[in-house]
């Protein structure tokens, strides 16, 4: 298979992120990156398809937001990297703010998703190498992978979380589209919910978003991803979300995988968009499943028996000395 990466991809490297009440060293740095790379063997660089098939995704004002906003932190004298401390839970809308402290608090939902010097850079080619694998399954591979990082799908229209900017799984959804696909699914196996790529495709019919992930319940990011998620309008049922356990093991997650390929396989999607997070694994840092590293190549083979085209999109995975592993296990049954 044919896999994609740019080293500008390196350039983003937050310092620290709030969790629990604590600061930690941030957790999504760009080693995962050089892991999973070296792991890869080839990969090829992408091409730059420019902000167009960004702007199919996100607001403008966003993108403008995340290219000036640490810029704008440093000319508030403000130290470290741009991070929100005030958050509009009540009508969020754009509106005529003139601080870097209350523009970042707009555009974000967590504290964990510094805006660095390099962010931009990295995210934006971050988004470049999935839409490349997207181009390379439309001109005929079967799949292609996109080493994604920083990662995406916890980013929404308008807003950064959970280490995400760009939301790179549906940024090559909407690239399928515009190429002439009819129906895409997105199927979310990273430990978390993806609460961005739900919420972008929320009222739409011809993207199918499925996910399976820690209950929210317990687990980050709490709000989005019960079950009883199932969008609305026109996108009524297009969303399945199945919550797991903490703890869940391969026996737990085969039969709740089988159901979203149920639904995947009912709406004959013309292309696949996967978002691959190896948190899963037993020892992941972050995440609290119980996968084993073998686990991957069984979840890859019970995926790939659905035989659309499939564009494989990282996301999570912080167990570095496991991640090469993990996700060339994953990668090797397509
Ligand atoms: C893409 C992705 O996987 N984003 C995940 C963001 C999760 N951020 C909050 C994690 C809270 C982790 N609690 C850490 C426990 C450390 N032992
Ligand atoms: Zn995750």
């Amino acid at each position: 298979m044919r896999g994609v990466f740019d080293l500008r991809q390196l350039a983003h490297s937050p310092e620290r992120e709030l969790n629990n009440g604590e600061w930690t060293p941030h957790a999504e740095v760009a080693e995962r990156a050089e892991i999973i790379a070296s792991a890869f063997g080839a990969l090829e660089q992408p091409r730059d398809f420019g902000e167009r098939p960004l702007l199919a995704v996100h607001d403008g004002a966003y993108l403008s937001f995340l290219k000036e906003a640490h810029a704008l932190w440093r000319e508030a004298g403000r130290p470290g990297d741009a991070i929100g401390y005030t958050f509009p839970i009540v009508r969020r809308r754009q509106t005529a703010l003139r601080r870097i402290d209350a523009l970042v608090g707009q555009y974000s939902f967590d504290a964990a998703t510094p805006i660095a010097a390099g962010t931009w850079d990295a995210a934006y080619a971050s988004a470049q190498s999935a839409l490349t694998a997207q181009s390379l399954v439309q001109a005929g591979e079967r799949s292609a992978f996109a080493l994604c990082r920083p990662p995406g799908h916890h980013a929404g229209a308008d807003y950064c979380g959970g280490y995400c900017y760009l939301n790179n799984a549906a940024i090559a959804a909407e690239a399928a589209i515009a190429a002439g696909a009819r129906r895409v699914a997105i199927l979310d196996i990273d430990y978390h919910h993806g609460n961005g790529t739900q919420d972008i495709f929320w009222r739409r019919s011809d993207v199918l978003f499925c996910s399976l992930h820690a209950d929210p319940a317990t687990d980050y990011p709490y709000y989005w991803g019960h079950a009883d998620e199932t969008g609305e309008d026109e996108g009524e049922g297009s969303t399945l979300n199945i919550p797991l356990q903490r703890g869940a093991t391969i026996d737990d997650y085969r039969p709740a995988l089988a159901r979203a390929l149920d639904r995947i396989a009912s709406f004959a999607p013309d292309r696949l968009v996967i978002s691959f997070g190896a948190d899963t694994w037993e020892g992941d840092p972050v995440g609290a499943f119980a996968l084993k590293s073998d686990d991957f190549a069984i979840l890859a083979s019970d995926i790939a028996g659905c035989g659309s085209p499939t564009i494989i999109v990282m996301e999570g995975g912080y167990a570095v000395d496991a991640l090469g592993k993990n996700v060339a296990n994953f990668l090797s049954c397509f």
